[in-house]
């Protein structure tokens, strides 16, 4: 029989618990669902179970027959293995977990909220950015609120340090950031809260590819509050295809079934650099065409918003504003990153001036 002194096989055993334990704790500075939670519990468990049933025999000195410790070894690598790739699953299960936990995102200010509505790529968060970069300029304050995300989201709480900062910046906000969360509040001169704006991740509010999916929970929540909720809805014009576009009204036409008499809604036709014959001679964007334009392409999108009040309808026929927007021109660059020139206040101008109407 062949037996071999045990020494080196309790410093592996340190070794891996030390591993074990570093992973399990980095957990908490992550959001994980509970479904992970057990299922990480569950091969951390295994792993000690392997540990423990081997140091169990294990005194300094006594003897282990190598195959049996061979064939344990390899076991408790493969869960390790197991362990390291959900531990780094952290996203992912964020990102499902939003549907059904309302406990991720906290307002609890009761100022109106202006909420960035849009799909994924439509341009909420460099417009966010614009308006602050304009706002600052206005003498406001641009704040962003640190008790939106959880204590534990180390990542929001960065994003909220370095937000000065990404509004100076001349590039465009990195989406793989993650900055496609954000509360910021709009404090004026006299320290009123103005309101406050919330930018979420566009495939929350529409995806293509499953636009009958309901809203996360944690938004329904927030939607559930009693503040005032001022909608700005982005459209672009020629944005993708007509189904698509099609079931953008559709979802929009969702959210208006759910608006309360005292919500506003705002359509912020996004990106209108983008579309230099839709501009007059004075280099202005032609509001009047842009919305034709957006009539046009995203059949019956007004058509829940009309004025059906008896008297104010002949001289008001939507019950929304409308404002043409570009946060600026985006320019990549050879490292990969785009590169950002800031537009004319005029556009941040506009929409500041249909908030502040509405709020
Ligand atoms: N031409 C032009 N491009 C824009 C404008 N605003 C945004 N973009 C482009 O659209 C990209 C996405 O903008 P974001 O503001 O990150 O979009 P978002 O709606 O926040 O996206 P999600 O966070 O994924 O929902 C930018 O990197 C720019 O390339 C604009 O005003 N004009
Ligand atoms: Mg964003």
């Amino acid at each position: 029989m062949i037996i071999q002194d045990t020494r080196k096989y309790c410093e592996y055993i340190k070794e891996t618990e030390d591993k074990v334990n570093k992973l399990y704790d980095s957990l908490n500075s992550s959001i994980v669902s509970e479904a992970a939670k057990k299922d990480i519990e569950s091969i951390r468990s295994k792993i000690f179970g392997e540990l423990v049933v081997i140091d169990g025999k294990l005194d300094d000195g006594d003897l282990i027959m190598p195959s049996d410790w061979e064939k344990r070894k390899q076991q408790i690598d493969d869960l390790l293995k197991e362990l390291e790739v959900k531990v780094n699953q952290g996203d992912r299960i964020e990102i499902e977990d939003f549907w059904t936990n309302s406990n991720f995102l906290f307002v609890a200010d009761p100022s109106p909220l202006v909420i960035l509505f849009g799909q994924a790529a439509s341009g909420k968060t460099m417009a966010l950015i614009r308006l602050t970069q304009y706002l600052w300029k206005k003498g406001y304050q641009v704040v962003p609120v640190k008790s939106f995300r959880p204590p534990y989201d180390k990542q929001y709480n960065a994003i909220c340090e370095s937000f000065p900062t990404m509004c100076h910046s001349q590039y465009a906000v990195a989406r793989t950031m993650g900055c496609n969360f954000l509360l910021v509040k709009v404090i004026d001169r006299q320290g009123r809260t103005v309101c406050q704006l919330m930018d979420a991740p566009g495939q929350w509010y529409f995806d293509r590819n499953m636009p009958q999916t309901g809203l996360p929970a944690c938004i329904n929540r927030i939607l559930g509050l009693p503040n005032k909720r001022i909608w700005l809805f982005f459209v672009e014009p020629h944005w993708d295809d007509c189904n698509t576009r099609q079931m953008y009204v559709e979802r929009i036409m969702q959210m208006r079934s759910g608006m309360l008499l005292k919500d506003r809604t705002i359509f912020v036709s996004n990106k209108t650099d983008m579309d230099p014959h839709l501009f007059l001679k004075d280099g202005m964007p032609d509001k009047n065409m842009i919305f034709r334009a957006i009539k046009d392409q995203y059949p019956n999108i007004f058509t829940p918003f009309e004025n059906n009040n008896p008297i104010t309808r002949f001289f008001r026929k939507y019950n929304f504003q409308f404002v043409p927007f570009s946060a600026g021109s985006f320019t990549p660059t050879n490292t990969g990153q785009i590169l950002y020139t800031m537009s004319n206040d005029v556009y941040p101008n506009l929409l500041w001036k249909a908030i502040c109407n509405s709020v």
